[in-house]
């Protein structure tokens, strides 16, 4: 049990490559300001507590579920108490803002401060970082568990910093993205885009049209089963991402990318016959038929029922590569659903593509390309839409890191760590500059990844780079300095059992 597993680490030695106490600055993403106080650590004990005042209980409660298997604590979630605890307190914060917090580590206690209970979460994650890396095993490891005292104040220079999931070329489980929201959660990531729908997979279930999961859903690139989320299923992924503070903004790609929503349904296709369904990795062969009435009958249907399991503000539309659409008919196509979207209580998120379509200014383009020029883009940042940032270069997670990386594609070419940290959003597209940019996103396209496995192979190291790009001040950007935090970032992710890509760029412990 607990105690004999307990006993067994005492025993074991601590590793040598970890410091006993962390550095209070030596977090990702780097805070924007880090005052140290050396007389200042705190060191939990079996009598810590963690306070939760009012509206703090569920960040206080995920906290006690991160420190509870390591250091084999009880961490009760109290109240009030005169015992030396971890206080997580919701009130009026100055300068942090709406995701932001402080953090003091003091000799008689930790307190953490925010406006909102997404800034108390985000304060955790420091926090976290500022134990010693053993403090992710789910066995119970020996201490000190000590804190490095001084204080932390800190908020984010965007507000979207995202990542992408693609479990349509390849479907992953209820439980593989859980997982993967738990890792991108320690970066301070709030969005979880899900690529719900392409050529290969159709991964929704839609009551109002059945057969786009049972059927479209079959299969995935490769000829392997495929699947699908039940609505049950996708509800419960959306809670999930709520309790890490996460947004899902689900996509479903149009009018290109549409092939397994097509073989499901004749009479979406403009002759009428369902084409077979799709297990290759080509793009740009696909579309909707933009002539057919029921094509918007079938969309509001779909659009509807997402919006329902929806509690973000945000659809994604995809609309990108459209290379078997008229110019003419993508405009028109895309113009009806950003309509529909919008009856639907919505606002709508797309890539780049959509800024052709007069979109209204609460619509948010999503820049792939990697040449930083899109006059579409430039235009729609001038009237006032903002811009999530994904240059493919520098950002697309499933970018081959060298020629041997044994998964990833490199139309964009190879993107090593230093690469994916490399570039400033306020200065990545020609015409948007700092203000129309709503933030960053990383997207993982899975033509060539299958399981968990893949997915953190491909994932770390690069995910925390572009994390701390859209969180930290500009002023802290400096490669010399991050790579020697991300290399500590190492024995975390070893505790937690990530297989991470070790890049000859990092000296890892
Ligand atoms: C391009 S860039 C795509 C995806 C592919 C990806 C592979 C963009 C918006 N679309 O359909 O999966 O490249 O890297």
């Amino acid at each position: 049990g607990a105690t004999a597993l307990a006993l067994t680490a005492l025993t074991q030695p601590a590793a040598a490559s970890q410091p006993a106490t962390r550095a209070l600055a030596d977090v990702i993403p780097a805070p924007v300001s880090a005052k140290v106080d050396p007389k200042a650590d705190f060191r939990l004990t079996p009598s810590t507590a963690i306070e939760a005042g009012r509206g703090a209980r569920q960040v206080a409660d995920y906290l006690a579920g991160v420190l509870r298997p390591s250091t084999g604590y009880r961490l009760p979630v109290v109240e009030r108490t005169k015992a030396p605890s971890i206080a997580l307190e919701l009130r009026a914060t100055a300068q942090v803002g709406d995701q932001g917090y402080q953090l003091t580590v003091a000799r008689g206690g930790v307190t953490l401060r925010a406006n909102t209970s997404d800034g108390l979460f985000a304060g955790v994650q420091t926090l976290r970082q500022l134990l010693p890396a053993r403090v992710e095993s789910q066995r119970v490891q020996r201490g000190p568990w000590t804190l490095p005292g001084g204080t932390i104040t800190d908020y984010p220079r965007f507000p979207h910093r995202g990542a992408m999931l693609d479990v349509a070329r390849h479907f992953f489980s209820v439980d593989e993205v859980k997982r993967y929201m738990d890792q991108i959660a320690q970066y301070k990531i709030n969005r979880l885009h899900l690529h719900l729908a392409d050529d290969q997979g159709w991964r929704i279930e839609i009551k109002s049209w059945p057969r786009l999961a049972t059927y479209g859903g079959s299969t995935e690139v490769g000829g392997g089963p495929g699947g699908y989320y039940t609505q049950e299923q996708y509800t419960d992924l959306v809670a999930y991402a709520a309790s890490r503070h996460i947004t899902v903004i689900p996509e479903i790609d149009m009018p290109g990318h549409t092939n397994a929503a097509l073989a499901s349904y004749p009479e979406l296709n403009c002759d009428g016959v369902a084409p077979p369904l799709y297990t290759g990795i080509e793009v740009g062969f696909s579309s909707f038929c933009v002539d057919k009435d029921i094509t918007y009958k079938f969309l509001d249907d779909v659009i509807g029922e997402l919006a329902a399991l929806t509690p973000g503000e945000y659809l994604h539309i995809g609309g990108d590569e459209a290379h078997a659409t008229t110019p003419e008919d993508y405009q028109k196509f895309t113009g009806e659903v950003l309509s529909i979207v919008a009856r639907h209580g919505k606002l709508a998120q797309g890539w780049h593509e959509i800024a052709k379509a007069n979109p209204p200014v609460s619509a948010v383009p999503q820049f792939w390309d990697t040449d930083g020029v899109d006059a579409a883009t430039a235009a729609a940042a001038a009237a006032g839409n903002k811009i999530v940032m994904s240059p493919a270069n520098k950002a697309y997670l499933d970018m081959q890191y060298n020629e041997n990386s044994p998964l990833g594609l490199h139309w964009a070419g190879y993107v090593e760590v230093a690469d994916s940290y490399d570039w400033d959003p306020a200065t990545a597209v020609q015409g948007v500059g700092e203000s129309s940019v709503a933030g960053v996103e990383a997207p993982l396209w899975s033509e060539t990844l299958t399981d968990s496995d893949d997915i953190e192979f491909m994932a770390f190291p690069r995910l925390p780079g572009i994390a701390e790009i859209g969180w930290s001040p500009k002023s802290t950007h400096d490669w010399t300095a991050y790579r020697e935090r991300l290399a500590q970032q190492a024995p975390r992710w070893e505790a937690q059992g990530i297989d991470f890509y070790r890049s000859p760029q990092v000296d890892w412990p």
